[in-house]
């Protein structure tokens, strides 16, 4: 039970690298210009320190809900598209990186293929997922204490 509708997903965005706050911005624009996907609800903008490979600055990190008629590889491909239109470099997993979409949920899917988990398998555990994802839908599960994850002033409309 996720909560979501068919045809709803739930996106984690994340930069640490350049202009963090317009790298996201960026990103909702430009998945909301794709025809196939209507950005339902953004959450709000939080400064989170980085998991995984600590040496590097600190992230900012969103979700947004989408309603798309994309199927969830197709929708991969989109958000894929935008992290390399915004010059995304892939160097370290988990390292540094100006644009990073994952694929929280979609509607009630569970799927494994070589290229996409959904659920994505790591979301339970981060502060700086669940944390904003919590503005958008009732996620009724734990929420690791991160005291490092912290909201931000931000003021975006899509
Ligand atoms: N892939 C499989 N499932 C999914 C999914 N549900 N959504 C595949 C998106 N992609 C999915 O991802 C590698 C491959 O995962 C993709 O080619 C896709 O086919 P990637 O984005 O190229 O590489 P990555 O992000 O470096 O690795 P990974 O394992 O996806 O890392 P995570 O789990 O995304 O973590 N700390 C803070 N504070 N904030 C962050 O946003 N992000 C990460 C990245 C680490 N630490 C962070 C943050
Ligand atoms: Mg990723």
């Amino acid at each position: 039970m996720t909560g979501l509708k068919s045809g709803e997903a739930l996106l984690s965005i994340g930069s640490n690298m350049g202009d963090k706050k317009e790298n996201i911005e960026q990103a909702i624009r430009l998945l909301s210009s794709n025809q196939e996907i209507e950005v339902l609800k953004v959450a709000g903008l939080y400064e989170t320190e980085p998991v995984g490979y600590e040496d590097q600055d600190y992230f900012y990190n969103t979700c947004v809900l989408i309603k798309t008629t994309l199927e969830p590889e197709e929708l991969l491909d989109a958000t894929q598209k935008i992290e390399n239109d915004l010059h995304r470099k892939r160097t370290i997993r988990w390292g540094p990186r100006t644009l990073d979409i994952d694929i929280i949920l979609y509607g009630d899917i569970i799927m494994d293929t070589k290229r996409l988990t959904i659920p994505h398998p790591r979301y339970e555990e981060r502060a700086f997922v669940l944390v904003p994802m919590m503005d958008l839908t009732d996620y009724e599960g734990s929420v690791p204490e991160d005291k490092s994850v912290r909201r931000i002033a931000w003021e975006f409309e899509v």
